[in-house]
C-alpha cells in the first residue's frame, strides 16, 4: 500500500517543477522573516529571484549546526511564537542542544510524511503500534505517534525503558508493530528470550527502526529474535525529525520524500557534489516547512544515492543506510574508523554477541583502541585456549577491515551497557 500515490509516485519532471516552486516560496519566506538568512544572502549578493532553477541551489550557502547554536533558541524561526504549536530539541549528543519549532500546518505535513513511511514499512490501520521511543523533546516518539495516528493504527505510547513492562504490554495488548531504536529492539528481543516467552506468544509482525546507524546483520538478528520484518527510517530534528526517508518492504534503500526535501550528497572537504552513487555527506533543504525552514543543512550523515527504480512504484530517490556521521568518525593512528565497520566484522564472527564498545586512549603520542566484545556463553566458559583463538580471530578480521591493529577484549555476556534510546558505542578518553 502507498499512502499518497499521487505524491510518492510522481514522475521526475513533475516533481522537479514542484520542487522549484516550493524552493522559491521557501527562499522568499526566509529572506523576509529570518535576518540570519537575509544577511547571508545579502553578503553573497543573492536574492530569492536569482534562484530560477534547481541547479541554482548550489549558489546558496550551507547551514550548519554552529549556525543553529549561534541562533539559539528561536533565532531561525520564520514565524512569530504565537504561530508555533510545538517545540522540540535535538538530542545534543555532539554538543549543545538546538531548538526547532512547528506551526499547526507543519505538524500536519510532518504527520503525513511519517504516515508515508509507516505505510511503506507495512503498517496499516489494522495494526497496533507500540512506540518505544522516549517521549519528550526528542522528535522520534511524537513524530512516529502522530504519523501512526494519521494512518489510523492503534497507538500505544509506551515510551522507552522498563523493558519487562514493554514486553508485558506487547503480549497483553497484542502489539503488531514495534517502533524504537534498533539497539533497543535488540535488547527487547534478548529480554523476551530470557523471560522464556516464545515469539509465537506475541503478535508482532513489523518493526520500524531508526534514529541511529545499524547494519543489515543487526537487522537479521532483530528479525529473528522478534519474528518480524524490520525497516529502517531516517530523519533529524533540525530538518523535521523522522519522516525524511524510509524503506519500503523491498528494503532496497530509503525513499526520500523529495516533494518536501531536496537532497544533495557532497564531499565534506571540497563541499562539491560527489559523483552519482558515491558516498558523501547528506545535505537537506526543506521545501514546505513554515516555522523552521532549513536551507542546505549539512547533516554530517554519510550516505549515497542508489541507482535504478524500486519495484514498489515509489519514485522518490533512495538513499543507502546512513553508515555513520562525519563527526562519529574516529581517527585512530591517523586512520579513519567508523563504529559501523567494527559492527560489521563482529556480526560475521560466530560466538560473539552483537554488543560492543570501542575505547580509545592515548598512551604517550600513540592512540590505542580496544574493542570490548561480549562473548556468547559457550565461548566464555570454554577453555582459555578457545577464548584466545577467538580474540585472535577478531583481531585479524578487524585489522583487515580497518587497516590498523586494535586490541580486543572478550567480556562476559551482559556486561556492556544496554541502551533504551540511542546506543553509545565509543568511549574516547583521549583529551584531543
Ligand atoms: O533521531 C529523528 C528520528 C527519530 C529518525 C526516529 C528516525 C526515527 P535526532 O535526535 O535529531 O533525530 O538525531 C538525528 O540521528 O543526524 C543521524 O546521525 C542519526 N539517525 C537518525 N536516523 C538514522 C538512521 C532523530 N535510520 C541523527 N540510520 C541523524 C542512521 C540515523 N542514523
Amino acid at each position: 500500500m502507498i499512502w499518497e500515490p499521487d505524491k510518492e509516485c510522481m514522475d521526475r519532471e513533475e516533481l522537479e517543477q514542484l520542487q522549484i516552486e516550493r524552493l522559491q516560496a521557501t527562499l522568499n519566506r526566509v529572506y523576509a522573516h529570518v535576518p540570519f538568512y537575509r544577511k547571508k544572502f545579502d553578503s553573497l549578493g543573492i536574492t530569492p529571484e536569482d534562484v530560477g532553477s534547481l541547479a541554482d541551489l548550489a549558489r546558496l550557502p550551507f547551514t550548519t549546526k554552529a549556525d543553529l547554536r549561534d541562533n539559539y533558541p528561536y533565532g531561525l524561526f520564520a514565524v512569530p511564537m504565537r504561530e508555533v504549536v510545538r517545540v522540540h530539541a535535538s538530542s545534543g549528543t555532539t554538543g549543545s542542544v538546538t531548538v526547532v519549532g512547528y506551526t499547526r500546518n507543519d505538524i500536519r505535513t510532518w504527520s503525513n510524511l511519517v504516515a508515508r513511511i509507516i505505510t511503506a514499512g507495512g503498517v496499516t490501520k489494522d495494526d497496533v503500534i507500540q512506540i518505544a521511543f522516549g517521549y519528550g523533546l526528542f522528535t522520534g516518539a511524537f513524530g512516529l505517534h502522530y504519523g501512526a495516528e494519521r494512518v489510523g493504527a492503534s497507538v500505544i505510547p509506551a515510551s522507552s525503558g522498563n523493558t519487562a513492562r514493554q514486553i508485558q504490554i506487547m503480549k497483553d495488548f497484542k502489539t503488531t508493530a514495534l517502533v524504537s531504536t534498533p539497539s533497543y529492539a535488540l535488547l527487547i528481543g534478548e529480554t523476551i528470550r530470557e523471560m522464556g516467552i516464545p515469539v509465537s506468544a506475541l503478535s508482532l509482525r513489523y518493526g520500524l527502526f531508526g534514529s541511529e546507524p545499524w547494519s543489515d546483520a543487526m537487522r537479521q538478528e532483530i528479525e529473528s529474535k522478534l519474528g518480524i520484518v524490520a525497516t529502517d527510517n531516517y530523519g533529524l530534528s533540525e530538518v523535521i525529525g523522522p519522516g525524511i526517508s524510509g524503506e519500503c518492504l523491498e528494503r532496497k534503500g530509503l525513499h526520500v520524500n523529495e516533494d518536501h526535501f531536496i537532497i544533495e550528497v557532497i564531499d565534506p572537504e571540497t563541499l562539491q557534489p560527489v559523483p552519482p552513487g558515491e558516498e558523501g555527506e547528506l545535505v537537506l533543504t526543506s521545501l514546505t516547512k513554515e516555522a523552521f525552514p532549513m536551507l542546505r543543512y549539512r547533516t554530517r550523515d554519510l550516505t549515497r544515492l542508489l541507482p535504478g527504480d524500486c519495484p514498489c512504484g515509489r519514485t522518490g530517490r533512495r538513499m543507502s543506510r546512513v553508515t555513520g556521521r562525519t563527526d562519529d568518525m574516529l581517527i585512530i593512528k591517523g586512520v579513519n574508523v567508523f563504529p559501523s565497520q567494527i559492527e560489521h566484522v563482529l556480526f560475521e564472527i560466530e560466538g560473539t554477541e552483537p554488543h560492543y564498545q570501542i575505547v580509545v586512549e592515548r598512551k604517550g603520542a600513540m592512540d590505542e583502541a580496544t574493542v570490548l566484545v561480549e562473548a556468547g556463553e559457550s565461548i566464555f566458559f570454554d577453555q582459555m585456549r578457545h577464548q584466545r583463538d577467538m580474540v585472535e580471530k577478531i583481531r585479524k578480521r578487524l585489522a583487515q577491515e580497518l587497516g590498523i591493529s586494535v586490541e580486543v577484549k572478550l567480556v562476559e555476556k551482559k556486561t556492556l551497557e544496554r541502551f533504551e534510546g540511542k546506543a553509545r558505542r565509543v568511549i574516547d578518553n583521549r583529551k584531543l
